[in-house]
């Protein structure tokens, strides 16, 4: 019996070694190569093409996808409307998109792939559909409606966006979202465009890619019309997909496609083209990963409804919360200083939240109504960011102390996302049918890219030694090193040390898809003699619903001050189902002071002041296999 078990446990180890991730230990991160005036916007660059849509493809390089306009800067002959923007070298070049992109969808799959996802006929100038919908003249741009494109980024400059087998229905404005297995749900939309959707040409399907058949119907997003376009949509931790649309709410099973109803989101409407700013709050040990989604601003009014002034409807200044996996109740959160729609939610690595873009009044979308200012429907751009801090007390999680404004409204069609060094780089505005600049026009088509800088953005940034470049669901834990410097010359700042992975997400039409902010579980063992400390860090939570696999950023913050963030991948990366494994216990969290470390060098569990936080499960039963395997009670839960 005694032996069977063994065999048994040989076995699976055996299986563990060969599932095992094969990291490799990265260089500490740098110091970000400059400075920035704290809490503020800094013009930095162009990007060459409007940014409707962004995503962080390396630790170097962002990518940019336009709608098809009359941009300057060409490829193959015909405008641009995608490039590359180097951040070290602060230049970008003109890609070629293939198709129409035109209010795409996109997100980085399993294995380190990006993908764009739909769009828009081919058009002429002034966004009017083109004559041929197969390419040429003016700016040669075949269909997108069914395109799904492919980019693996890298930093030589040589990456290229790749036609994907096609989508058998049209859709303009889907969803993205990345799943357990690396795979992406692709969800919504509708054939061709206008401000809200119809009947007539309503897709309220969703698919996977990789393929796995045919379309699936939604009877949740049938019955949201006309406000069903980019329904707002989160992979929870138990597996099921947080969705919202119109006033509508529900968790979809994505395997059983059953849909099950949650209460209707109080005070405004926040999908497109209401575009209330959206986020989910980090994931946290603290609390045990569960998900909250915050919903910020928007348009509280049928808007829709009548051709009126939508250009000077105040927008919605609510903000509720949503904990789906434990209630599907929302409550309210404090409110936005000021109306806002078209903002975008940011996760830093502190765990604030910066919201910045949109307008006051009026909503997403443009036309040539006579009321649009320009062609906008919105006006009043909200110049001044402001700050989330899930952790504040209620009445006082909103401030904009230590901030100023933008000199550029960032209207429909702006995008925003995080960078390594923890700055925002911030992007796009186009509520214009064609490129269109010039003195009387507003808000014009917007190349100008800026940088916002946080308050911790000067400090000295932790450099910690040990971080890996791949991280598996489970296993062994790992060690991380700071020194005193990292500690600001006091161990006991160890306490006040954590380790989170951001995915950065693809931002457009005010959503980051899949952006989220994972913190690994993480204990300490810190010398008074040196103050220096060892974090010894679990590796991602056995459940991939917490955080899908492919690439991230991984840093690790200090006293509210966080590292550069080094890119790594979560997961195998491949597509397929993910191994989980067990997680062990991490030692006890230790304070190891001058004179014990000089009397007994410092063994982690003898010194005197050992801090006992005592919340930790220390079950411990420790097999001690010499894998750092020791199976507690978090793995018996995630293996039965
Ligand atoms: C809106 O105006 C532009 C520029 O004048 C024009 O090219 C386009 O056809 C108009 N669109 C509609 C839907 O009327
Ligand atoms: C944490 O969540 C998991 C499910 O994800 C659950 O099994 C476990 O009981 C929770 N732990 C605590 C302490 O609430
Ligand atoms: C951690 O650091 C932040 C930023 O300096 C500070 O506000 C907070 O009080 C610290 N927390 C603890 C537990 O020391
Ligand atoms: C600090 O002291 C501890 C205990 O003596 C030792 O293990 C560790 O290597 C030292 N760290 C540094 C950076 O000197
Ligand atoms: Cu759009």
């Amino acid at each position: 019996m005694a032996r069977a078990s063994l065999v048994l446990l040989l076995v699976s180890l055996a299986d563990v070694l060969a599932q095992q991730v094969s990291p490799t230990v990265v260089s500490p991160p740098a110091q970000p190569s400059y400075t920035g005036t704290l809490g503020a916007f800094e013009l930095i660059g162009n990007s060459l093409v409007s940014a409707q849509q962004m995503f962080l493809g390396t630790a170097d390089r962002v990518f940019f996808l336009d709608k098809v306009e009359n941009n300057a800067a060409k490829i193959a002959g015909h405008p641009a409307w995608a490039s590359e923007y180097a951040l070290a070298g602060d230049s970008h070049r003109a890609m070629d998109a293939i198709t129409n992109t035109f209010c795409a969808g996109g997100t980085v799959l399993g294995d380190g792939r990006w993908i764009n996802i739909g769009g828009n006929k081919a058009v002429t100038y002034g966004g009017d559909t083109a004559a041929s919908q197969f390419g040429g003249g003016p700016y040669d741009d075949p269909d997108g409606g069914k395109s799904i494109r492919e980019l693996v980024p890298t930093d030589d400059g040589e990456c290229e966006w790749t036609s994907g087998p096609e989508m058998t229905t049209r859709r303009w404005y889907p969803t993205v979202e990345t799943l357990q297995d690396g795979s992406a749900i692709i969800i919504g939309g509708c054939n061709d465009g206008g401000y809200v959707n119809s009947a007539n040409q309503d897709n309220p399907t969703y698919e996977f890619y990789p393929s796995t058949g045919a379309p699936i119907n939604s009877p949740f997003l049938a019955a949201a019309l006309p406000i069903n376009l980019y329904p707002l949509t989160w992979l929870l931790p138990s597996g099921l997909l947080l969705m919202q649309a119109n006033r509508a709410t529900i968790l979809l099973d994505p395997r059983s496609h059953k849909e099950y109803k949650l209460d209707d989101i109080p005070d405004a409407v926040r999908a497109y083209p209401a575009s209330a700013g959206t986020v989910m709050l980090p994931l946290t040990p603290a609390n045990n990963w569960t998900a909250t989604v915050l919903f910020c601003g928007g348009a509280d009014n049928d808007y829709w409804k009548t051709n009126w002034d939508i250009a000077a409807l105040p927008a919605s200044s609510s903000c509720v919360r949503l904990t789906p996996d434990i209630s599907g109740k929302y409550t309210r959160d404090d409110s936005l200083p000021q109306g806002r729609s078209m903002p975008n939610l940011i996760s830093l690595p502190d765990g604030r939240v910066l919201c910045l873009n949109g307008a006051r009044t009026g909503t997403a979308g443009y036309g040539n109504e006579t009321w649009a200012v320009g062609m906008s429907y919105a006006d009043n751009p909200v110049l001044m960011p402001v700050m989330y801090d899930p952790g504040a007390a209620a009445g006082a999680r909103w401030s904009s102390a230590g901030l100023s404004a933008s000199t550029v409204p960032r209207m429909y069609h702006s995008s925003a996302t995080l960078l390594p060094d923890g700055s925002v780089l911030v992007a796009g505005s186009n509520p214009n049918t064609d490129y269109n600049v010039g003195p009387k026009i507003k808000y014009p088509t917007e190349y100008r890219l800026e940088r916002f800088y946080p308050s911790y953005y000067n400090a000295r940034r932790p450099q910690p030694v040990g971080l890996l470049s791949q991280l598996s669901y489970g296993g062994p834990s790992f060690d991380v090193t700071l020194s005193a410097d990292d500690l600001l010359g006091d161990a006991r700042n160890a306490k006040n040390a954590s380790v989170v992975i951001i995915r950065t997400g693809f931002s457009t039409h005010s959503m980051n898809m899949g952006q989220r902010f994972v913190q690994l579980d993480s204990t300490y063992t810190a010398f008074g003699g040196n103050n220096s400390a060892t974090l010894h860090v679990s590796q991602v939570p056995p459940n991939a619903a917490i955080l899908a696999p492919g690439p991230a950023l991984l840093f690790v913050v200090v006293a509210g001050v966080p590292s550069v963030g080094v890119q790594i991948m979560v997961g195998s990366g491949k597509i397929g189902v993910q191994k989980m494994l067990p997680i062990g216990d991490l030692p006890e969290s230790s304070f190891v002071d001058a004179a014990a470390s000089a009397s007994n060098n410092g063994g982690a569990r003898q010194g005197q002041g050992t801090d006992s936080s005592g919340t930790r499960l220390e079950l411990g039963l420790g097999l001690g296999l010499g894998l750092g395997l020791a199976l507690g009670a978090r793995t018996l839960l995630a293996l039965f």
